[in-house]
């Protein structure tokens, strides 16, 4: 099995562990287990044991979002093409997302883990960062025991009916690579001083910004651990790794001091692939930007995010970078929109005839509305006393209409209903 899991797995282990002090920071990642795919489960108790499949269509249209761990065994996983997953798994039930409701379990579980600390930094619909450091300042009852403050997460995640994985250790780094090992319902916990040893035996994909591409230029320079990785010179790998070599030695070695942080600002959301060769032909370009598109899709809507910038990035075989965008009037977060349009700009680009050796598409210039809704999307139903994302969402709705008819009609024309609350 997997050598490089920590040496602490058992309930003794965990309760060992809690009787020493934690030194120093802890930091944990936590990524709910299956999360569109236990959703639906939960919303249909019929589903369970079966082989569920979200996004995409069994006719073979779109990609796969998530498969529960019951079609997983068949191999089916997120972003494989439908039509491939539907061979894989003809018996499976597919079902259509519906991201009002992950957003409303997401925000459920963001408040579980805000009950303990105000330092949250969500990545994703379903992942998140947060500082649990024992510090007295925080915790007016006392500091908890990092592990202890797992545990609650962990078992009143449950109690909403989903179940979350955790990784806890002294970094980002840590703690992302470590919520991954014991999925699902798993804890995984590193101790401060012991994250080289754990790292060592792992592979370097393992590392988060390690892609297949730096993966297959590390391995042919024989670096295949991260124990490797940790003990490369800079220079050696500075082609491969750019201005992030350094830090990428140090995060082999379990060595990041990144904080956790809170309020990071989204400036654009892009999804961008290096080619297994250089491609020339038109027609399989452009359905590697489709697949592109949907997924920057996706990461926009689960972020709460419309940008008016739709960009496209090219990088031919000569390691040239030649960039494409088009501002639109009104924000999107629909590939059905800003695909066409990046498309459009690639075949009016003049680049076909070359070969491509990268291909990416990113939507930027976020409206500063949508801003302030994926800010306090991320902060989940405790804030700004709205009662759940849906009421929060109508009410922006409403006060976007209230704008648009000060805007036309001056600002007293139209009373916000504000003042009629008290
Ligand atoms: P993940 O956390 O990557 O996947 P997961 O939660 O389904 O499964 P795991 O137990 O391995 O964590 O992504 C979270 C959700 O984001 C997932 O349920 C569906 C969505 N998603 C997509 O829509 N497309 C993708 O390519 C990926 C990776 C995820
Ligand atoms: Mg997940």
């Amino acid at each position: 099995m997997k050598q490089y899991l920590p040496p602490f797995h058992t309930n003794s282990d965990i309760d060992e562990l809690l009787l020493r002090p934690w030194e120093g920071r802890a930091i944990i990642h936590l990524d709910m287990d299956a999360f569109f795919a236990a959703v639906a489960e939960l919303d249909d108790p019929s589903l369970r044991g079966k082989a569920v499949i979200v996004g995409g269509s069994p006719d073979g249209r779109g990609v796969v979002c998530t498969a529960n761990y019951e079609a997983r065994k068949f191999g089916v996983h997120s972003a494989m093409p439908a039509a491939r997953a539907a061979k894989l798994c003809p018996h499976a039930v597919w079902l259509r997302t519906d991201f009002d409701r992950y957003k409303e379990m997401s925000a459920k579980v963001i408040a579980i883990i805000e009950s303990h600390t105000p330092i949250i930094e969500r990545t994703s619909i379903d992942e998140a960062y947060a500082d649990i450091s024992p510090s007295p300042k925080m915790d007016p009852l006392g500091p908890r025991h990092p592990i202890a403050i797992c545990k609650d997460i962990l078992e009143r995640v449950a109690k909403l009916g989903l179940t979350a994985s955790i990784g806890l250790a002294s970094s980002k780094t840590v703690a992302k690579i470590a919520s991954d090992l014991r999925k699902p319902h798993g804890l995984s916990i590193v101790s401060p001083g012991t994250e080289a040893l754990l790292l060592s035996s792992m592979p370097i994909s393992k590392l988060p910004g390690i892609g297949p591409k730096s993966e297959e230029r590390l391995t042919n320079l024989n670096i295949r651990s991260l124990g490797d990785l940790a003990l490369s010179s800079p220079q050696d790998l500075r082609h491969i790794l750019g201005s992030n070599t350094q830090s990428n030695i140090a995060r082999a070695a379990g060595i990041d001091t990144d904080p956790v942080e809170p309020d990071r600002e989204t400036k654009s959301v892009s999804n961008e692939e290096t080619f297994g060769e250089d491609l020339i032909d038109k027609t399989q370009i452009l359905s590697e930007l489709r697949l592109l598109a949907e997924k920057t899709g996706w990461r926009l809507r689960s972020k709460g995010l419309k940008g008016r910038t739709i960009k496209v990035k090219v990088r031919f075989s000569d390691l040239s970078i030649r960039t494409l965008s088009k501002t639109i009037d009104n924000p999107t977060d629909d590939e059905h929109l800003f695909y066409p349009i990046a498309e459009e700009l690639l075949l009016n680009s003049g680049f076909f005839g070359r070969s491509m050796r990268l291909i990416g598409i990113g939507i930027s210039n976020f409206s500063e509305r949508e801003m302030q809704l994926a800010l306090l999307e991320d902060m989940g139903e405790c804030l700004d006393g709205a009662q759940d994302l849906k009421t929060f969402e109508k009410r922006t709705r409403l006060n976007q209409n209230i704008d648009k008819i000060r805007d036309r009609f001056g600002y007293d024309a139209i009373g916000s209903g504000l003042h009629l609350k008290d």
